[in-house]
């Protein structure tokens, strides 16, 4: 039975279809590629925010309200960096800086991201693989009327509000895809790739834009699946929905297809949603993912579609 799958995740959105998948499969049997787009040089400390979304998430750690960190975190040490006048703009818990200083201690002394993240997620008891896209920095640049900003200066210190007329990586085209992303991606036994339901420009780009990545997919024996990030027509969290209007793309399912066309072989997209001609084979589901049932639901439709593909 064909039963590896692979899951391209970045942000919230992805991290809750990630969970619901992990509740319908063996552990051992499910991959997250993860974007490192959104990693951030904080105090000197290197700072994964879409890996950490992850792992709290799996490790049932995630503040579900706040979308980021943990669940019961303290800030003793940003309560002292105000009264040091340090920046404060960009609020690191007390648990979370656990996961920073490690991280960036190994790092320093020249251990990978995949190692320490797969040290990471194994000392807190989670089962299946969570690989970053690249173990070399991939910096998404979101190009804005008031000049280029980092993601977290754009999405953190300036709340997303400048508009926004191209995306780029910075350092993409020097990246190599972490050790096994390739080999998941390309595994004849995988039953499915999905492209889940994260932000396309801002958490998804990021992982395509690593040379090879893309190839892959589109050269992989399983279907490539993507799970539509608009629920009638809007993004449920996130710049998504204003950055496809500031792009000028319609705020639909049909914009989501077309941005991965190459290569989908099939989309979830949200029952509120148009059935406008989508170019690919498509379900409609309510993919809107608020209880872990829900995300369940989600995670269920999709592995249905993609074994309807096959
Ligand atoms: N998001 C915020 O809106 N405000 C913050 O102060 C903030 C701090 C933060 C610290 C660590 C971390 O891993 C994530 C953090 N995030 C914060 C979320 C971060 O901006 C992520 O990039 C988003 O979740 C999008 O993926």
């Amino acid at each position: 039975m064909k039963d590896h799958v692979v899951v391209l995740t970045g942000g919230v959105g992805g991290a809750k279809f990630v969970l619901g998948l992990a509740q319908l499969m063996a552990p051992s049997s499910l991959t997250a590629i993860v974007n490192v787009g959104d990693d951030f040089r904080h105090f000197g400390l290197h700072v994964s925010p879409d890996i950490d979304t992850l792992l709290y998430t799996l490790s049932g750690k995630a503040n579900a309200v706040q979308g980021w960190g943990r669940e019961g975190e303290s800030w003793s040490f940003m309560q002292q960096v105000r009264s040091l006048g340090g920046e404060d703009w960009f609020a690191l818990g007390d648990g979370d800086l656990a996961l920073h200083v490690l991280r960036s201690e190994r790092l320093q002394r020249g251990h990978s991201l995949s190692r320490i993240t797969a040290d990471f997620a194994s000392g807190w008891g989670i089962k299946l693989s969570v690989l970053p896209a690249s173990d070399q920095l991939v910096s998404t640049v979101v190009e804005t009327d008031e000049g280029p900003l980092d993601f977290q200066h754009y999405f953190v210190a300036r709340r997303c509000e400048p508009r926004v007329h191209a995306v780029r990586f910075d350092g993409a085209d020097r990246a190599l895809p972490a050790p096994g992303v390739l080999e998941a991606i390309g595994n004849s036994k995988a039953r499915a790739i999905f492209i889940a339901p994260s932000n396309p420009y801002l958490s998804i780009d990021p992982i395509l834009a690593v040379p090879g990545i893309r190839e892959a997919l589109s050269s992989a024996h399983a279907p490539v699946v993507a799970i539509s990030p608009v629920v009638g027509g809007k993004a449920v969290k996130g710049p998504t929905a204003k950055l496809m209007m500031e792009l000028g793309l319609p705020i639909t399912p049909a914009t989501i297809a077309a941005h991965y066309a190459p290569l989908l072989d099939g989309l979830l997209k949200d029952e509120r949603d148009p059935d406008s001609p989508l170019g690919v084979p498509y379900v409609s589901a309510d993919t809107l993912m608020l209880s872990l049932h829900d995300r369940i639901r989600v995670a269920s439709a999709a592995l249905d579609l993609a074994d309807r593909l096959v």
